[in-house]
């Protein structure tokens, strides 16, 4: 008897070692979790994301801390308030979206180095491909938007509201920032099935509303046959229909919009832009915290994409009390 307990203990011990690390908790169940949330900049979208963490994080007793919000975009504005809010020590899991698919990944694997996991939101490093070895492959998941599956939808819709021709034009961030590349580079695609569309350019204005509506209003005036135009997020989008305003084409040229501000659906419901899509920030920011903790404290494999949809608003929908819950608030 004493040997068959001897040898029950041995195989016990043995199937215990042999259980994948994946499938036992990270902590200890009386330990306190805090994550880090480090927006992209100070916009209504990241807002609305930290209100979703927010939530979350106060359902499952998570100690969520929240970074500076930067007033511009960039790697020279995140990584230093990446750093101080790090430096406060504690931090077991960093939420963050990196405001460059290449900068961002020393700083964020020096911190991976010191034991603390990353989840990157709304932006992804290098590819986003985080399941095949590479410099870039350390965060636990990508949780955002299918950027290129929204762009593509957009040209299909802009195409439609125009007769499938025409002359249109995409006013953008930045060239090395992955939201906004997949946006574009959808919307291409989209616009490549109708041999009778042709895009005419693209502009960067580095996520400066003021800019966006001057490069905007310039290609107008270079091109007055455009009869179309993205813009591929907030800044880009607001800029490009006050420039559209200013210059008296409102109707004349269609506007398809990326997020959904107040400011872009009162656009849209006094009818100077024609469609817009809406993300899901607050449910990203609250499925980033929500994975975090079930990863520690179950020990839960994270699925490397996790991606939350998106709905477009147009002018016969807006008013819809269904709707109201994808416009962005705090
Ligand atoms: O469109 C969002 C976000 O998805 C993008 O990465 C950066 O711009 C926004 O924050 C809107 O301003």
């Amino acid at each position: 008897m004493k040997k068959f307990i001897t040898v029950l203990a041995a195989l016990l011990l043995i199937v215990a070692v042999s259980i994948p690390l994946s499938a036992s908790p990270k902590k200890e169940a009386e330990e306190e979790l805090t994550f880090l949330f480090v927006p992209g900049v100070s916009d209504p979208f990241y807002y609305t994301m930290e209100r979703g963490a927010k939530e979350m994080a106060a359902e499952l007793g998570v100690n969520l801390i929240v970074a500076e919000f930067a007033k511009a975009w960039g790697p020279e504005h995140q990584v230093p308030i990446l750093e101080a809010a790090v430096a406060r020590g504690g931090i077991d899991l960093i939420l963050i979206a990196p405001t460059s698919i290449d900068a961002l990944i020393a700083p964020l694997k020096k911190f991976y180095d010191q034991d603390i996991e990353i989840i990157t939101v709304d932006t992804f490093l290098g590819d986003g491909d985080y399941s095949k070895s590479s410099e870039y492959s350390f965060p636990l998941a990508y949780i955002g938007t299918d950027n290129e599956l929204g762009g593509e939808r957009v040209a299909e819709k802009l195409a439609e509201l125009l007769g499938k021709k025409g002359k249109v034009y995409i006013n953008t961030t930045n060239p090395d920032v992955s939201s906004v590349m997949g946006r574009v580079s959808g919307f291409k695609r989209g616009a490549a099935k109708y041999p009778d569309i042709e895009v005419v350019g693209v502009d960067y204005n580095l996520d400066v509303q003021q800019k966006a509506q001057e490069q905007t209003l310039a290609k107008l005036q270079a091109n007055p046959d455009i009869v179309g135009i993205f813009g591929t997020n907030l800044f880009s989008a607001q800029g490009a229909y006050q420039a559209v305003v200013n210059a008296g084409l409102t109707g004349a040229v269609k506007i398809a919009c990326w997020d959904a501000s107040v400011e872009l659906i009162n656009a849209l419901k006094d009818g100077q832009i024609d469609l817009l899509l809406a993300q899901k920030p607050a449910e990203i920011g609250s499925l980033a915290v929500e994975w975090g903790y079930k990863y520690f404290t179950k020990g839960a494999e994270v699925p490397k994409k996790v991606i939350p949809g998106f709905v477009f608003f147009t002018s016969e929908n807006v008013d819809d009390p269904d709707m109201q819950q994808f416009i962005y608030k705090k």
